[in-house]
């Protein structure tokens, strides 16, 4: 067992204007953030995708065991295999699989089983899960609060790639176990998220939605 070693803190003490002005600024960007599912082919430098998952990878985990790797896929061939196998099981998803009371809370958001951004976007970024950790002796160890830890880090993530310019799209074709085999990840990583990274095309439109009030959203005692 590693000993406790711990070095000092390195923080930023702020003054309050200083963290109020942070903080109007920060909402003001992050308020500006929106799913976007049509994406021009143009292309953003690969480092800003790599910074973006540098940030993600400061996630707090469980037990700091870091329980997610990131799979970056800018291969075409990739790309139109991950969009096949994406749209068959979305198809069966918008036909079969999802009830009328689903299929009405996603009618606002014009969603549909066709998947045209998983090969136009420059980036798409495959989360996974990692149940298990190896040590330095190969020895398997239990990783903790493993979806709680990789939702915090796509969080950063989304948020990393939208201050550096980037728009995404959290795609969650259900099931996607078919991205180990085309990205060739191991059983024992559960596909958590397939990110759509890129620029939005200049015709872009979103749907009219509305985010819910600080009052419902928020109790304060
Ligand atoms: N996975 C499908 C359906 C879908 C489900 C939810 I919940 C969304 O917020 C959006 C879509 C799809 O990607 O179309």
């Amino acid at each position: 067992m590693k000993p406790y070693n711990p070095i000092p803190l390195d923080f930023n003490y702020l003054s309050h204007d200083e963290m109020l002005s942070r903080s109007q600024q920060f909402l003001e960007h992050m308020i500006k953030r929106r799913t976007v599912r049509s994406y021009s082919t143009q292309t953003i430098p690969e480092v800003v995708i790599t910074n973006a998952i540098k940030a993600a990878g400061s996630a707090p985990s469980g037990a700091n065991m870091q329980p997610w790797h990131f799979v970056v896929v800018k291969d075409r061939q990739t790309r139109a295999k991950i969009r096949k196998s994406a749209e068959e099981e979305e198809r069966e998803f918008y036909t079969h699989r999802a009830s009328q009371e689903w299929l009405d809370a996603l009618a606002p958001l014009g969603t549909n089983a066709d998947k045209p951004f998983l090969e136009s976007a420059s980036f798409l970024i495959a989360i996974f899960l990692k149940k298990f950790s190896y040590s330095e002796g190969s020895i398997r160890l239990k990783n903790y609060y493993t979806t709680e830890s990789v939702g915090i880090a796509c969080g950063l993530l989304i948020s990393a790639l939208h201050y550096a310019g980037v728009a995404t799209l959290t795609h969650t074709p259900s099931p996607m176990r078919f991205l180990n085999g085309i990205l060739d990840r191991p059983k024992e990583e559960r596909p958590y998220l397939l990110l759509v990274a890129g620029l939005p095309s200049p015709d872009a439109t979103v749907p009219n939605i509305s985010r819910h009030e600080l009052s419902e959203i928020m109790t304060c005692l």
